[in-house]
């Protein structure tokens, strides 16, 4: 090791050549010999000579494995020990090419390494060389592969729905999920809490706004979480609320004109635009104080009616837009015509509603009504709010006269029907009228 031969080491020798083993690795160590008789005389040492010791590449490990880790974008990988003397550390070799065209190269002395914070979804190969401490680098291991572990994420948290801010919308806001890989959630909507077939779809912030819904009914969400590797949460607790439903605005436009026979009346209206619109409630009264007990109602789909019969005097009509869920708009603006008396009655009875009494009523009410000499065909029908016939008090034939036909509040199924207004429509042969009634419980 020294060209000075100090504490030099020294071997017997009895032939020309000698292998000395043991030595470090690359070291470059200085020889020189002398000659010794059988006296133990000794010569002059010869001139010296120098060598590094032999220093050859470690051989390869194998059993190189690559797995999927315990937590998101983790590989572990292991591969067996090497042995050689002057191991220094181990060369891991990582790519996404299985060539390791242009591999990241990870130094570590121990057999094993976690490879962590990987591309979910991403193909990662493996292999391993011996690095001795000449810097002699081993033949690759064999090669392995392994995707990163993904986990899926947890279920939503802070699902909540709320009506509006528009007619026909609800609001729905959650926290944000917490998964690494997170990519987008999936929301669910149903009319039905078991949610048995619900409407999907795709967001990819933490609300939505749902809109077009029918107003005043009932919707129920729930939210699912989904990572970049397509791994789905739990549902999250589910949430409700009913869709806005604001009332129609007030018609616009009413306009009334005596008609062009006698005992009629012309009203025409503008069209409501609300998307649930339902029906138009058209009022008369002798006054315009709109009484319970004087006032007439009549349901009308279009924009334009004409009323008939009608005695001589003055009337006043207002009307109101109703929405499929039943809100009633404000009172139009209220308008008023007189008819002039024109044509004289020859009938001994004349069709009328004469009565309607109580109401409002809390048990029971009747209709005094009267039927024109001759007879008629004669039908008395009870509608709610919303225009649907809840109950047939008369039905058939009539001998001219007055009667009366008693209602106490039940349906046609004998059900007793919710507070409310209702509709008398009394029809005799070609005549009718309607009238509101107020049911009180
Ligand atoms: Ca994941
Ligand atoms: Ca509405």
């Amino acid at each position: 090791m020294d060209a000075g031969f100090v504490g030099a080491q020294s071997f017997d020798v009895y032939a020309e050549s000698f292998e000395v083993t043991g030595l470090t690795p690359g070291e470059v160590n200085f020889f020189r010999v002398s000659a010794v008789d059988a006296n133990g005389n000794e010569s002059q040492p010869s001139d010296f000579c120098s060598s590094p010791a032999a220093d050859y590449a470690p051989d390869a490990v194998g059993n190189l494995v690559a797995e999927p880790g315990g937590t998101d974008g983790v590989i572990e990988i292991t591969w067996d020990a090497s042995g050689a003397a002057d191991f220094d550390h181990y060369n891991l070799e990582r790519d996404t090419d299985p060539g390791f065209t242009s591999p990241t190269v990870i130094t570590e002395t121990m057999d094993f390494y976690s490879d962590m914070g990987l591309a979910i979804g991403t193909t990662y190969h493996y292999r391993v060389s011996v690095v001795d401490a000449g810097g002699n680098v081993s033949d690759p291991s064999n090669t392995d592969s392994a995707m990163p572990y993904d986990a899926p994420p947890g279920a939503p948290i802070g699902l909540t729905a709320a009506s509006g801010p528009a007619e026909g919308e609800i609001t729905v806001t959650w926290s944000a999920n917490t998964e690494p890989d997170f990519d987008r959630y999936t929301l669910q909507r149903d009319t039905d809490p078991s949610f048995g077939s619900p409407f999907e779809t795709d967001v990819f912030a933490e609300s939505y706004l749902d809109s077009g819904l029918t107003p005043g009914q009932t919707y129920h969400y729930r939210l699912i979480a989904v990572d970049a590797g397509g791994g789905t949460s739990a549902p999250s607790d589910p949430g409700s609320a009913v869709a806005l439903n604001i009332a129609p605005a007030a018609p616009t436009g009413l306009a009334a004109a005596p008609g062009l026979g006698d005992g009629e009346v012309d009203l025409s209206w503008d069209a409501n635009g609300e998307a649930d619109f339902d029906h138009y409630v058209l009022e008369r009264d002798t006054s315009d104080a709109f009484e319970v007990a004087t006032t007439v109602a009549e349901i009308v789909a279009g924009t334009s009616v004409t009323q008939t019969e009608l005695a001589a005097g003055t009337y006043y009509y207002r009307i109101f837009a109703v929405d499929a869920g039943a809100l009633v708009s404000v009172a139009s603006d209220t308008v008023d015509v007189t008819i002039e008396q024109t044509g004289v009655e020859d009938d001994l009875f004349v069709a009328s509603v004469s009565l309607i009494r109580p109401n409002p009523f809390t048990s029971e009410t009747s209709v005094r009504y009267t039927v024109p000499t001759g007879g008629s065909v004669t039908g008395i029908r009870l509608y709610d709010i919303r225009g649907r016939l809840v109950r047939t008090l008369e039905g058939g034939s009539r001998p001219g006269g007055e009667f009366e036909a008693a209602w106490d509040g039940r349906d046609d199924s004998g059900r007793r029907l919710p507070a409310g207004v209702y509709f008398c429509r009394v029809e005799i042969g070609e005549w009718n009228e309607t009238r509101k009634m107020v049911l009180i419980r």
